[in-house]
């Protein structure tokens, strides 16, 4: 966003709580932690140039060399001035008589500007569970997205909480050097091998001479991926041909497994044939079968919940080392001076990882104090779950866009190609308000309304929101409103969607 800001000759400023660039990169450092989308897909395509001089090393980066690529990014495009480090916005405040926005931080300092623009992204807040007893445990804590620059767990009783995404990268290195690692699992996941491996030259080369129909490809599909889902209903083949995409799928690897029928996330039965797969796959792996069965999720349909991918992750729990405590029949009752303790036994720990997730899209939002002119609070206005036009403005707060914002497809999609997408969007709506000395933009009420319906809509035409425990509806977090947070309709077509909104002369807001 800063880049293109600049290049349109306005003067922009980032504030950047973490000490360096990388947002998710920067604070997420915990072993194993990798993208999920194939690197040349995850990378940015706004600079040919940049995305032809920057090579992967892996099929998946893991988050040292991403980080690497984000402050190569920044210093390509001389942008490091522009943002100021270790700066976390406590609260903003629109001021409708100087139609800017008052930003303060928490250091005390206060900034003014005519937009105000949330980059925070959407998995940023963390969530550490209340536990009882969390303040009496003697060793060390720690949660997955602010992981401390120097710890070792080597020969620790180490235990993890979580079995999300994070977890589940996490676990299988964490237990290569603990003594002891015991798993504390609430809700058993799904998880497809990432098939992670080095890029050869010859096949980085091949990537990068096909960028342009790559690139076609990701802004044409549902998930941004750059792979087409396979037009054929699960229900409609055999068992047998069904079982051989699906060994296909499986030995690809990746996140491509809900591509391989159409239905996967529309239709309950054809859902089941992909879960009773991949539960098959579980109980081949996991050798001791109480702990597979405890491993095998029960209650909600393979990607109703954000799947993960992984490598080695099932085959960890036939380690000596390891132990599986299933939380659905033994819960944690509190944490302890040396442990943690459940309703059926009490575990000795020198470290506790909270691999615990987010308070998801909404969370980082509402952490800053954002109000509109007279006070009314953003906090208050989402009371009952977010509302917002497209997901990228909210009504009643004027010239402020949130990126990747609830109401967007964001979590749903390749983040990159998401991101992309909504900074050209807002480029343009900033060009066509300069184009026409308008000072103030806002989304309507009723485009508002209607986009709340137009997201629910689409959620309801999928499974997404029928698993019970997921993030996208709030559900991990205590007194969350249960409200299905992303657009479900599909990148492309929500891409359509915001090119129709402005070239109707943006339809839904108002300018003046
Ligand atoms: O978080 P999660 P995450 N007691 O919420 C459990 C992205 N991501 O950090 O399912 C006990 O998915 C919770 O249990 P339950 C990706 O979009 C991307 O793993 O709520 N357990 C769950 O098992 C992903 O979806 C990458 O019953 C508690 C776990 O903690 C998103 O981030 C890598 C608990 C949290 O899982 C979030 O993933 C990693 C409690 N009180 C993540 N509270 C890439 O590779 C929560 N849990 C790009």
């Amino acid at each position: 966003m800063l880049y293109r800001l600049r290049a349109m000759g306005l003067s922009a400023v980032v504030l950047e709580a973490g000490g360096g660039v990388g947002g998710t990169w920067y604070w997420n450092r915990y072993p194993g932690a990798r993208c999920d989308s194939e690197s040349y897909y995850y990378s940015y395509s706004f600079s040919e140039e940049l995305q032809n001089e920057w090579t992967w090393s892996e099929r998946f980066a893991g988050s040292s060399e991403i980080l690497s690529y984000l402050n190569y990014v920044t210093d390509k495009f001389s942008l490091r001035d522009g943002i100021v480090f270790e700066t976390r916005v406590a609260g903003a405040e629109f001021d409708r008589d100087a139609n800017t926005w008052k930003v303060r931080t928490t250091g005390g300092a206060a900034y003014s500007a005519q937009f105000l623009i949330t980059a925070v992204g959407c998995l940023s807040s963390a969530n550490v569970p209340h536990i009882d007893g969390i303040e009496k445990f003697a060793g060390d804590l720690c949660h997955t997205a602010s992981w401390p620059r120097e710890v070792s767990f080597r020969g620790k009783r180490v235990g993890v909480i979580g079995t999300g995404s994070t977890g589940i990268q996490a676990i299988p290195l964490l237990a290569r050097t603990a003594g002891h690692l015991t798993v504390f699992q609430r809700t058993a996941n799904y998880s497809i091998p990432a098939r992670n491996r080095p890029l050869a030259a010859e096949e980085s080369d091949a990537i990068k001479a096909d960028y342009p129909a790559i690139r076609a490809l990701q802004r044409s599909t549902t998930n941004g991926h750059p792979y087409k889902i396979r037009d054929q209903s699960a229900l409609a083949v055999s068992e047998a041909e069904r079982r051989s995409v699906y060994e296909q799928a499986w030995s690809t690897g990746t996140l491509r497994f809900r591509a391989a029928y159409r239905d996967l996330l529309s239709d309950r039965a054809a859902n089941e044939t992909a879960s009773d797969f991949l539960r098959s796959k579980i109980r081949q792996v996991v050798k001791d079968p109480e702990t597979a069965e405890a491993l095998v999720p029960k209650d909600h349909g393979f990607a109703t919940k954000r799947p993960p991918i992984d490598t080695n992750y099932f085959e960890t729990y036939n380690r000596p080392n390891v132990t599986l405590v299933d939380l659905k029949r033994s819960p944690i009752t509190e944490i302890t001076e040396h442990g943690l303790r459940t309703t059926s036994s009490e575990h000795e720990l020198d470290a506790i990882v909270f691999a615990t997730g987010f308070d998801a899209m909404t969370g980082p939002l509402l952490n800053m104090d954002i109000r509109t002119a007279g006070g009314a609070s953003l906090r208050d206005r989402w009371r009952e779950g977010p509302k917002s036009f497209l997901g990228l403005q909210v009504a009643g707060f004027p010239n402020m866009f949130t990126m990747t914002g609830p109401g967007s497809p964001s979590v749903l999609v390749n983040m990159p190609t998401a991101i992309e997408q909504h900074v050209d969007w807002i480029s343009d709506c900033l060009s066509f308000m300069r184009a026409r000395a308008y000072e103030v933009v806002e989304a309507s009420e009723e485009a508002e309304a209607k986009w709340a319906d137009a997201v629910r809509e689409a959620a309801d035409r999928t499974l997404l929101p029928s698993a019970a425990s997921s993030w996208y509806l709030g559900a991990n977090i205590p007194g969350k409103p249960r409200v299905f947070m992303p657009y479900a309709g599909g990148f492309a077509a929500y891409a359509r969607i915001c090119d129709d909104v402005s070239a109707r002369e943006y339809e839904g807001f108002r300018f003046r």
